[in-house]
């Protein structure tokens, strides 16, 4: 018998207001830091038009209907709504988001909007942006400005997009601005305010008693020790403390376990700082631990990790070079090849099990999670268009793969509700620009127009099964 997902699953894509709408300068829109970063000299890209989802929107959503897509995730750009981020509310900004979600449930596409999607807006991110905890009051405002506007017709709401990926880019890596690398403890200080700051939107939602929910979205790569060397799992265990257990804690354990705690501490403490937790912040995330709708899950990779001496070193691939990337940090550890396990042209490890171990750990080790929905998951992919037609059997696989983990985890007792591939239409990859591409519909950025990849063809009969057919019988 072949598997079968739930009835009323959700087979749905994803987006994100900086990468797909453009329009920078319409509707009255403020800049967010992404707009001063891109526009620098050396910059090879940047999302002025984007996808053009701004203008483009109705027709997305028509062959999302099309092709069986019946969930959407629509960021909603704080700076179109709020443009300096604390003054004055833009009516034009708000009505643009009216058109947007009628769009989406007039083509039968439920909407799950997420409120913080890597994009703060321009002045708040100089003033320290979530390292400053005036921004959490900020955010709440905008958070509570939206619930108002379209909590009665969007039911599912997302705080904040991998709280992880943004400290990680902007304090670790410094792909992402403020372009700061290595400082850790910095990374540490800035997620525990995006999990006061999440727990507070939890609230204020809840408060409202409005008919929907409201979840938060966490990257979770699982971290496997590269040996069974004490060593090796030492590092593995670390970096997943950091990446993983500090903000599944805080949201579904309502504050830090001891022996997350002591980590924390420890990678604090190599830069003598101490974790700044203010007066009445962990009875907050008691207080919201316990009314999560939902978690959404973002999986497109697991890393093996081995014992690290030197120093820190990281180079991010960011053009596709296979084999160019490093990442390795001082008294956490390094991110090695596992010869068994192929990769991305990204370098990202290709690693399903990893997406069931960890829906799995959740159900164990957090569950208070209510239910789980992956919100992202795809496959970077340089995709060929010839003749108007892309043939991307690899990213086919990828996500079969991946949708057959999710089955594994759903046969193990894990309460998931949907999955959303990364991404709805090709947009633009926030390091990596626009050849980096995982749209089931392929947009030819010259023209904007979209076209329909082998993959949205596979989904649909996915969807309308709600089974994986065999590559060979969708052409
Ligand atoms: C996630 C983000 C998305 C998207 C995706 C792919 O971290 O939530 O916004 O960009 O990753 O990443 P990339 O574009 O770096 O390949």
């Amino acid at each position: 018998m072949m598997r079968q997902f739930p009835e009323q699953f959700i087979f749905g894509a994803a987006t994100a207001a900086y990468q797909a709408e453009g329009a920078v300068n319409e509707g009255g829109r403020g800049p967010c830091y992404w707009d001063e970063f891109l526009h620098r000299p050396e910059s090879r890209f940047n999302g002025d038009v984007a996808s053009d989802f701004y203008h483009q929107y109705p027709v997305d959503l028509k062959l999302s209907s099309e092709y069986g897509v019946n969930g959407i995730r629509i960021s909603i750009a704080w700076s179109r709504v709020i443009p300096d981020g604390k003054g004055e509310v833009s009516e034009e900004g708000l009505a643009f988001y009216d058109r947007l979600i009628d769009e989406c449930i007039a083509n039968g596409v439920e909407p799950f909007v997420t409120l913080h999607h890597f994009d703060t807006p321009l002045p708040l991110f100089k003033d320290g942006d979530w390292l400053n905890r005036d921004n959490i009051d900020h955010f709440v405002r905008f958070a509570e400005v939206c619930f108002d506007r379209f909590g009665d017709r969007v039911k599912k709401w997302v705080s904040i997009n991998e709280p992880w990926s943004v400290v990680a880019g902007q304090y670790i890596i410094g792909h992402f601005p403020p372009n700061i690398k290595y400082d850790v403890a910095k990374a540490i200080q800035a997620m525990h305010h995006m999990m006061v700051a999440h727990a507070r939107v939890v609230e204020t939602y809840k408060a409202k008693a409005l008919d929907g929910e409201v979840g938060i979205i966490h990257i979770l790569e699982s971290k496997y020790p590269i040996t069974n060397s004490s060593e090796d799992m030492e590092a593995a265990r670390i970096e997943d403390t950091l990446a993983n257990a500090f903000m599944l804690d805080a949201c579904f354990k309502g504050g830090y376990s001891e022996a997350t705690l002591r980590t924390i501490n420890q990678l604090m403490g190599v830069q003598d700082q101490t974790l700044e937790i203010e007066l009445g912040d962990i009875e907050l995330l008691q207080r919201a631990s316990r009314l999560n709708d939902f978690l959404g899950v973002n999986y497109y990779a697991s890393h093996f990790i081995a014992h690290h001496e030197g120093e820190s070193g990281i180079h991010h691939n960011g053009t596709g070079e296979k084999g160019t990337s490093v990442f390795g940090l001082k008294g956490i550890g390094k991110r090695v090849a596992n010869p068994a396990v192929p990769t991305t042209d990204w370098d990202w490890p290709i690693y399903p099990q990893g997406l069931t171990d960890m829906l799995k750990r959740i159900d164990r080790e957090y569950p208070t999670y209510n239910k789980v929905y992956v919100t992202e998951n795809g496959m970077g992919y340089k995709d060929d268009f010839v003749d108007g037609e892309i043939d991307d059997t690899p990213r086919i696989d990828y996500i079969a793969q991946h949708l057959d983990a999710i089955l594994d985890a759903i046969e193990a007792g894990v309460d998931v509700k949907g999955y959303f591939l990364w991404s709805l239409m090709d947009v633009l990859s926030w390091t990596n620009g626009f050849n980096k591409r995982y749209g089931l519909f392929y947009v030819d950025f010259e023209t904007q127009k979209r076209y329909p990849k082998k993959s949205a063809r596979w989904m649909r009969e996915v969807a309308s099964r709600r089974q994986l057919p065999r590559p060979e019988e969708v052409k």
